[in-house]
């Protein structure tokens, strides 16, 4: 990946701030990319600044091991490699409205894992709308099958050792200006604009880490 470790800099989109309308619109896009996800940048650049040992860790390295390190810098780790790794993965979910439904391995693992494409949409929306406050919901990959969890704040499944497939930024930054207070209506419009091609990769990519390649 272009950009993997210290000094990190915030890539541009790739697409439009405009080319997921009308779905999420232009001015949500833009602060939370070149604000949100910029304030995260410099945060996670001033933490390891002078920490030369950690200067040479990926995202998933600096998540990974955080829990080996201090606590205070654990935590400003969590907040910030996790707000960086979690922005970039949520962008590049996206992608113009096209592809409605994954197909190939990944739907054939949706329907085994949650019965039906339909369903795991259903089941994916409502744990979007149980997150308390600010965090994430990833469809993930362990052990070669599909689940669903949630993270609060900038936590990410890594920690767990669960594999990330697909993610859904419910920070109402996210959805604020366009849906208001309206999260499940943020979510139905979210799924218009997943890159399902890209999540279809990064099953793939999953399953070959984990040794589940057939
Ligand atoms: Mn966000």
């Amino acid at each position: 990946m272009e950009n993997a470790c210290y000094p990190f800099v915030n890539l541009p989109l790739p697409y439009p701030y405009n080319g997921l309308e009308p779905y999420i619109d232009e001015k949500t896009m833009m602060l939370h990319h070149d604000r949100h996800l910029q304030t995260y940048i410099d945060n996670l650049n001033v933490l390891l600044q002078n920490r030369p040992w950690l200067q040479k860790r990926s995202l998933p390295e600096l998540i990974q091991t955080a829990s080996q390190l201090p606590e205070e810098l654990q935590t400003a780790l969590r907040n910030n490699a996790g707000g960086v790794y979690n922005h970039r993965f949520y962008f590049d979910l996206l992608a113009k409205p096209g592809v409605a439904a994954p197909d190939g391995a990944l739907l054939t693992a949706i329907d085994r894992d949650f019965g039906s494409f339909s369903r795991f949409q259903e089941i994916f929306k409502k744990a979007a709308l149980s997150v308390f406050g600010s965090g994430y919901a990833w469809l993930v990959e362990a052990g070669g099958r599909l689940r669903i969890v949630t993270s609060p704040n900038q936590n990410t499944p890594l920690e767990h050792g669960l594999c990330p497939i697909l993610a859904v930024d419910v920070w109402e930054h996210a959805y604020y200006l366009k849906h208001y207070n309206l999260r499940g209506d943020y979510v139905d419009d979210w799924f218009r604009v997943v890159n399902w091609p890209r999540a279809q990769r990064n099953f793939a990519a999953c399953l070959e880490a984990s040794g589940q390649a057939v």
